[in-house]
């Protein structure tokens, strides 16, 4: 199979899984573990110098960053990605968003509040980033004011990006982002994304 992407599904491949998901893209998910040692070999990092994943490879094409990845997947499948300039900017804005301004966030509660062994979480770093979220999902909860979705009445890869980096989000709290709330829950409802989570859970290691 030429499409492959790389990664155990319950790490940032879950983002990849679900834009090939809802592209309906025929692809080989290899699950390596972020934990190593194959990510860090030369074979994988002739794919992903990074050493991290995910990774996609097609026919010789080589990717990395998983936002990127899904750009490539919904450009390939013609899906996702809005045609005009408007709505591909705004696709891209969304994506920086969620990876410059929502990521480092959630990635800190979640690690010092869920992940980490508890003689390792710092309770200070969860709150640092607990208390500049919501400033963040505030920009959402007004993006959402008069529309289903980002970019209107349809989903699209800003949805999924920006949905996908916020997975953690409801373990956060959204009740006081009650758009925020239903928005996040529609579109992980949607087959695709239950798909890319049943593979999530049937493949663990992360
Ligand atoms: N910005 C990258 C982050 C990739 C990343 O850090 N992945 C983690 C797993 S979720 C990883 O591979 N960690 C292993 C390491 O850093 O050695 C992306 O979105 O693809």
């Amino acid at each position: 199979m030429s499409l492959k992407i790389y990664g155990a599904p319950a790490s940032r491949t879950f983002r990849s899984l679900w834009a090939a998901e809802e592209a309906g893209l025929t692809y080989e998910n290899l699950p390596l573990s972020y934990l190593g040692p194959e990510i860090k070999a030369p074979a994988y990092l002739a794919i992903n110098p990074n050493g991290t994943i995910p990774a996609l490879s097609d026919d010789g094409f080589n990717l990395f960053e998983s936002l990127a990845i899904n750009f490539y997947l919904a450009r390939k499948s013609g899906k996702l990605l809005p045609s005009d300039a408007r709505g591909e900017a705004l696709t891209l804005q969304w994506s920086f968003w969620a990876a410059s301004e929502a990521e480092p966030l959630i990635g800190a509660w979640s690690y010092h509040t869920l992940f980490l062994p508890p003689e390792q979480r710092k309770p200070e770093v969860a709150a640092d980033a607990a208390a500049k979220l919501p400033r963040r999902l505030q920009v959402l909860e007004g993006a959402l004011a008069d529309r289903d979705y980002l970019l209107g009445d349809e989903f699209t890869l800003a949805d999924l990006n920006v949905a996908a980096v916020l997975f953690r989000a409801p373990a956060f709290g959204l009740d006081a982002f009650p758009r925020v709330k239903a928005w996040h829950a529609r579109c992980l409802a949607r087959p695709a994304a239950q798909a890319a989570i049943a593979m999530r859970e049937a493949k663990a290691p992360a």
